[in-house]
């Protein structure tokens, strides 16, 4: 059943944050029982059998295209904090740096961590945070790498676009050659050029090892002056926005991508700074022969919120969320 049995109204308790400027809200109470099994198996019957959740508490009018909404899970292995599964106007995400930094904060804002090191399961793996302080956090996330150098996009309305098609814990189309303005006032030309990229690649078939859509496409250009940055980037979003944080697992498949040609040694900082003025501080470090990324931020609590939903309101599930009600 993809739809919540209740009558007159229903609560669901919620914490919001901002990482670098991008929205995370957590779901703390109110979540359906997704039952045993890892965050991956938890994901797809949330998908198949509770999406109204996705659609209730993200999309508008509760929420907005920005949002990314989080649902905190309990672990399987009991050594770790929890689970969580991310998701957003449109679906669900692997990883997510931005929101794996503001849900550090979020369970140290509500006294359910301490200072320290702490492991949660995500779909594509366990991720380990520090707490430093009670805003900022670094994130070991999952193993990432290249897919494909330098890949050349015909496109009819852009002509060529080369690329590297690299994972993250999600996964992205990086673009450093393109004749594109990386700055604040040219979001929505950004926003459109990206928005083609996207659609191309999904057109014409391009896709990660398993089938996997690239969802994510990311474009690289100087940083600003003052920022003390290695790059921006503008990276637009699967749901059809920008991240307004530099983007976690955008920012670790960018890693993957200098390691692998040599540009950046393992240990070495790189700051990656975003399109709104924010910058993750990120390090890859080897592992077996793995890429691991390190990436730290800083999150701020930006509200705690009871969500209604009222049985009789027919935009109770979302406007335009396959479980609206009218
Ligand atoms: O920080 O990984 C991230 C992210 C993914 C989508 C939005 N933010």
């Amino acid at each position: 059943m993809n739809s919540l049995n209740f009558t007159e109204q229903y609560s669901i308790k919620a914490i919001d944050s901002h990482t670098g400027g991008e929205p995370t809200r957590i779901i703390i109470q109110g979540g359906p029982e997704l039952g045993e099994g890892s965050m991956a198996e938890r994901l797809a019957r949330l998908s198949n059998n509770h999406d109204w959740l996705r659609s209730s508490t993200v999309n508008e009018p509760r929420g907005s295209e920005v949002l990314v909404g989080a649902l905190l899970c309990p672990p399987v292995n009991p050594a770790n904090i929890g689970g969580v599964i991310f998701f957003n106007n449109v679906g669900y995400l692997g990883m997510c740096g931005h929101g794996t930094i503001g849900l550090a904060v979020t369970l140290a804002f509500l006294k359910r961590i301490s200072l320290g090191v702490h492991c949660f399961e995500t779909p594509p793996g366990e991720v380990t945070v520090t707490l430093h302080d009670s805003n900022r956090v670094t994130v070991i996330n999952v193993p990432s790498y290249r897919y494909r150098r330098a890949f050349t996009l015909q496109t009819p309305e852009l002509g060529n676009i080369c690329g590297d098609i690299a994972w993250g814990g999600n996964w992205f189309f990086l673009i450093s050659e393109h004749n594109q303005r990386l700055e604040y006032d040219n979001i929505d030309s950004l926003t459109e050029y990206t928005r083609i990229i996207r659609r191309e690649l999904d057109l014409q078939g391009v896709r990660g090892p398993q089938g996997e859509l690239i969802d994510h496409i990311e474009l690289f250009g100087p940083a600003s002056k003052n920022s003390g940055a290695d790059s921006c980037n503008f990276v637009l979003c699967p749901g059809g926005v920008y991240d307004r944080s530099p983007c976690g697992t955008g920012t670790s498949a960018k890693l993957a991508c200098l390691v692998e040609d040599g540009k950046l040694l393992p240990g070495d900082v790189w700051r990656q700074e975003s399109i709104s003025g924010s910058v993750f501080e990120a390090r890859a470090i080897l592992r077996k022969g793995q890429i691991i990324p390190e990436i730290t931020g800083s999150a701020y609590i930006t509200g705690e919120s009871t969500l209604w939903l009222n049985a009789s309101d027919p935009f109770c599930f979302g406007i335009g969320s396959p479980n609206q009600k009218s």
